[in-house]
């Protein structure tokens, strides 16, 4: 059994149907081509722990003039520089998509708050104390990201998602006639790690996930769980998952030692 930093209270079927019907976002899917020039990498949920994740990147090596990063979702909340998360979004070698607290801090943006979860009690303060300007800018940008994408690579595509696959089959993904249950499984759903499935997703090579926080990144069939806590500095890790080989590479974001 994994050691789960955080858990969840059950979700009832009540809270759950509510839930689905609330979702109203556009499905948005991404396609990247190979990267010829660098390495590609995946990392799990960032939490505006930028400064972390950056230490983290230079303890890899990570080349911005030729490598790319993509981030599995949940740029911000509960970590202290989510303010920074349109400079990042500008980045032309960081992409990212779409996870729960993002999705819920542009509805808040939007002034149409998420009604079933309160973000601000899971570390969305900081959204209400910006300019109402910041705020539109931060939730016009966060409505764009792609709920999905997928990395092609000398070895096959890699699909990039932030909770949980609704299909056994990747192609519906690309299709994307997604209803609101399967946007809710894409952005909040954790019953595949729990309860331990190791069903192959087909027609990809394998899948990257963030939103599960565990102690060690985990494979479960094709799928990468690599949302290592890295956003808990002096906790957790930030987990790395290149893209071509398929191998994980752990660094903490911890300053280095003078
Ligand atoms: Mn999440």
């Amino acid at each position: 059994m994994d050691f789960m930093l955080h858990r969840s209270k059950p979700t009832s079927v009540w809270f759950t149907v509510t839930l689905y019907q609330a979702i109203p976002m556009q499905y948005r899917y991404v396609h990247h081509g190979r990267n010829l020039r660098g390495t590609d990498y995946a990392v799990g949920d960032i939490h505006g722990c930028f400064s972390a994740l950056q230490r983290a990147l230079d303890a890899i090596g990570f080349d911005p003039a030729c490598d790319r990063l993509f981030a599995l979702g949940d740029l911000v909340n509960r970590g202290p520089e989510s303010g920074q998360v349109l400079d990042w979004l500008d980045k032309p070698w960081f992409h990212a998509l779409c996870g729960n607290h993002d999705f819920m801090v542009w509805r808040d943006a939007e002034e149409d708050p998420y009604p079933h979860v309160d973000h601000r009690q899971h570390g969305g303060e900081w959204l209400g104390l910006l300019p109402a300007n910041q705020r539109r800018l931060i939730g016009q940008r966060l409505r764009t990201l792609p709920v999905a994408a997928e990395v092609d690579t000398a070895a096959g595509p890699v699909g990039l998602l932030h909770a949980e696959c609704p299909f056994d089959d990747w192609q519906h993904m690309r299709e994307g006639a997604l209803s609101q249950q399967d946007l809710h499984t894409c952005l909040w759903a954790r019953t595949r790690f729990r309860t331990h499935d190791a069903t192959l997703i087909q027609n990809i090579r394998a899948v990257a996930h963030g939103h599960m926080t565990i102690a060690q990144a985990r494979k479960l069939g094709n799928r990468f769980y690599l949302d290592t806590g890295g956003w808990m500095p002096g906790h957790g890790h930030f987990t790395f998952l290149n893209l071509a080989t398929l191998e994980w590479i752990v660094r903490d974001g911890a300053p280095a030692l003078a």
